[in-house]
């Protein structure tokens, strides 16, 4: 059989924290117990189809200029053949329990759509054993509507319902591929989902097609048995110059909007978080808040360049910050953490793979350890706690209730005089987060 990573030999094993080997785990050790779950089951790690295996090193200033041994063969359907064999020898040596796909990163698109699904259908058959032979599952599936020529200006949302149905029957595909390999989620990520001109658009329709889209696909989903659940995925702008589900709030109003909230999460992506400006924390507690949670993208952006580049995810800090909202939630149920991250244009090796990915899994299972210490501790619980005291007890508890008014607020308000100046205090809480992320010490 031809082995696409030769140097790495054997799966990637756990060597500890005083290991110096960029090829083994320091802190990823699948079954160590944290706070009664496994790491396995915490993180959840899965590979992303796209980025790792149909990643050319393109950018907007030049094509592509990785040589992968995979992209060979005699016609398009050979060269997912072989993408396939290669994405599960990398996947199972990696020892990530789980990958995600775009149906046109696993299979080509054909002349026509019989020719696509066959296309697809072939390739799921192979994915299926191949999950069966090496123990790799989907974690969430999705179908590409913005690559193409035709979605130029949309998908769901284009001017033309003609292209909405080339767009509903990849959807009804993607998702009965979902099905058959097992995924737990389905993400609807916007790509061409909102406008360049407004000058051209008829924004409020727009949205309502996407909606009815969404309907479409859960009215599917009940006849085929997709017990799984689906995700729309944020993005403020790029391609496009403003993305309808912009951010985490814009995506649960729209939800809200066209009763979708039952059959509906978010899978927060970090640097699309940093597209909105918002910090990935910010989209994750927003989501998090609204019991909308359901997956996230891990990457970063470039801080220097300000696009979508999909950087691997590395800051101990955020990492940290990450898995103590998914431990105070306790866990996530349907989806994980997707790699959507791709290694830079000039990282040309093969090799340059398991380094990303390994240092990646490596840098949230720290952050999972940081953020149980942190939560056994409670340190950060109790400051939050004791700064809303108040709303515990007489009439905050009150307000909370809505058991007041506003006259009667006034006359305590009154009674009480001027409230007393409190400390946030920000920087002995950032010093206290510094002590867990670099000095306590961690085995
Ligand atoms: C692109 C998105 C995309 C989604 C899946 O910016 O991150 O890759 O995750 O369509
Ligand atoms: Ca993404
Ligand atoms: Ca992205």
């Amino acid at each position: 059989m031809t082995t696409y990573f030769p140097e790495v030999k054997k799966p990637i094993r756990y060597e500890g924290p005083d290991s110096r080997n960029p090829l083994a785990f320091k802190w990823y050790k699948a079954d160590r117990k944290v706070g009664g779950k496994t790491m396995a089951q915490h993180l959840k790690f899965a590979v992303a189809y796209w980025h790792t295996f149909k990643g050319t090193g393109a950018d907007p200033f030049g094509g592509p200029v990785y040589d992968r041994p995979w992209d060979v063969g005699a016609t398009p359907l050979e060269v997912a053949h072989n993408t396939l064999d290669a994405a599960f020898e990398f996947i199972t040596k990696l020892g990530a329990p789980y990958y995600c796909f775009h149906d046109r990163d696993i299979a080509p698109e054909g002349d026509t759509i019989n020719e696509t699904n066959r296309n697809l259908d072939d390739i799921v058959k192979r994915a299926k054993r191949k999950q069966r032979e090496t123990g790799v599952k989907l974690l969430w599936g999705t179908a590409c509507l913005f690559a193409h020529p035709r979605y130029t200006h949309g998908a769901a949302s284009n001017p033309d319902p003609h292209v909405f149905a080339m767009a509903a029957s990849q959807v009804k595909r993607a998702l009965e591929a979902t099905v058959e390999l097992g995924g737990t989620g389905y993400v609807f990520w916007g790509g061409r989902e909102g406008y360049i001109s407004l000058l051209n658009t008829n924004m409020k329709q727009e949205r309502e097609q996407i909606a009815a889209l969404f309907h479409l696909a859960v009215d599917h989903a009940k006849k085929i048995g997709f017990k799984g659940m689906f995700f729309v995925e944020p993005k403020a702008k790029e391609p496009s110059n403003h993305q309808y589900d912009f951010d985490a709030a814009h995506t649960l109003n729209f939800l809200r909007e066209f009763g979708l909230m039952d059959r509906f999460m978010l899978n927060i992506e970090a640097n699309h978080a940093t597209l909105a400006t918002h910090s990935f924390e910010h989209e994750l507690v927003t989501a998090a808040g609204a019991g909308k949670l359901g997956s996230l993208d891990i990457n970063r952006g470039e801080e220097g360049v300000g696009w979508d580049t999909d950087n691997f995810a590395m800051d101990a800090r955020s990492c940290t910050l990450a898995m103590s909202i998914i431990l105070a939630q306790r866990g996530l149920r349907y989806g994980g953490l997707n790699f959507d991250a791709k290694v830079r244009r000039g990282s040309f090796d093969t090799i340059d793979l398991f380094y990303a990915h390994v240092a990646g899994m490596d840098a949230f299972a720290r952050g999972l350890l940081v953020a149980q210490k942190l939560k056994d501790d409670g340190v950060l619980d109790q400051i939050v706690r004791d700064r809303y005291a108040g709303w515990r007890r007489g009439m905050g508890r009150k307000i909370l209730q809505g058991k007041t008014t506003l006259t009667q607020l006034e006359t305590w308000a009154a009674r009480q005089g001027e409230p007393a100046k409190v400390s946030g205090r920000q920087e002995m809480i950032e010093g206290i987060l510094n002590d867990y992320l670099y000095a306590t010490k961690i085995d």
